[in-house]
């Protein structure tokens, strides 16, 4: 009960440090699984990147989803951080698996039930196996007090969603969940323009990596000007500990272009994106089901040139996002 307690209370502070000074850092509370690493990385201060697990399930096919989810954590640990990919297993929330456990999740792919902030205790009371979402993810993360989170691409407002009110629940944890979200931006299967307004209403910092344009994902530009623009990660670092200092509690999104020379060809990948969507329509696929359908479709359609590009550009966030972490925790000594 207590424990229960002392970590709604460190749902309020989200810096490392500030989580171990309120005594959660370094806890293992039972029913939430701390990796050892992680718990250490918590106690000292010193950097953490979480990692989203529905990028590994639903977002890429086996193999290639177990190398990634591989990769990039070597690309974390390389860029001087303690990578904490986090899922659910047995409805236990684990934050910081074993390669074993990677490797279980990346074998139940969709078997795994794809989990937003709002499943978790459904997943937990279940005992089932849960992947998290961006938005799952970064409420877990902000629990144990890890304020930094990387991905590929977030939800968004999906198109035609004036209409059907598909809006991710991505959106409105970051309005509510004070972590930074480092990923390309946004895919062109959704409303980019709208996104960036629910964005703004959501009262989330947004801004770009070292461009003036907001990304979308398998291209550098989306014809959106982003809202601001950062540049390097020592200024990201400096945006988001004053966020912290504010005791703001919504979240930041940090829009890092994928590298141009995995770019996609943008007429290439437009055009799948729109039979993708044409075919969703046809066979009446809503909700939760959507985003998961549009992008193995859209793999499917460029012939696995999406999935080249998505890995590239995942790899190149997480090693902007490790040096993130890696400012911010000199930031806070
Ligand atoms: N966009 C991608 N790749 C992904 C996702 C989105 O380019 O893997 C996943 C993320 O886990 C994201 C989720 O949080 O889809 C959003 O799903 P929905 O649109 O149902 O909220
Ligand atoms: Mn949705």
């Amino acid at each position: 009960m207590a424990d229960s307690r002392l970590a709604i209370l460190s749902r309020h502070f989200t810096s490392a440090a500030s989580a171990s000074k309120a005594g959660f850092g370094g806890k293992d509370l039972g029913w939430i699984k701390i990796s050892p690493e992680v718990r250490d990385a918590l106690k000292h201060g010193s950097p953490i990147v979480a990692l989203e697990s529905t990028i590994i399930s639903h977002g890429m096919p086996y193999p290639q989803n177990f190398e990634t989810a591989k990769e990039l954590e070597v690309i974390v640990r390389e860029n001087g951080a303690v990578p904490a990919t986090i899922a659910i297993l047995d409805g236990v929330p684990c934050i910081g698996l074993t390669t074993e456990e990677l490797e279980i999740l990346a074998r139940l792919g969709s078997k795994a039930r794809k989990t937003a902030s709002r499943d978790i205790a459904l997943v937990m009371a279940g005992r089932e196996n849960g992947a998290t979402t961006v938005s799952a993810t970064m409420y877990l993360a902000s629990m144990v007090g890890i304020p930094i989170f990387v991905t590929g691409g977030i939800g968004g407002v999906h198109r035609h969603g004036e209409n059907t009110m598909d809006i991710s629940s991505d959106l409105t944890e970051l309005g509510n969940t004070p972590v930074a979200v480092i990923s390309a931006g946004v895919k062109s299967i959704l409303d980019i323009p709208r996104t960036l307004e629910y964005l703004e209403t959501q009262r989330v910092t947004v801004a770009a990596y070292k461009t003036d344009d907001f990304p979308a994902f398998f291209t550098q530009t989306s014809g959106c000007k982003a809202p601001a623009r950062v540049e390097s990660p020592e200024h990201c670092a400096r945006v988001i500990d004053a966020n912290i200092r504010l005791a703001r509690k919504s979240g930041m999104l940090i829009a890092v272009p994928i590298p141009r020379e995995h770019s996609a060809s943008g007429s290439l990948i437009e055009s799948a994106i729109q039979q993708a969507l044409q075919e969703a329509r046809e066979k009446k696929i809503t909700g939760n089901a959507e985003t998961p359908f549009l992008l193995a479709k859209v793999n499917e359609l460029t012939g696995g040139a999406s999935l080249a590009s998505n890995i590239a550009l995942v790899k190149n966030n997480a090693s902007v996002g490790a040096k993130i972490a890696v400012s911010l925790a000199q930031l806070q000594k």
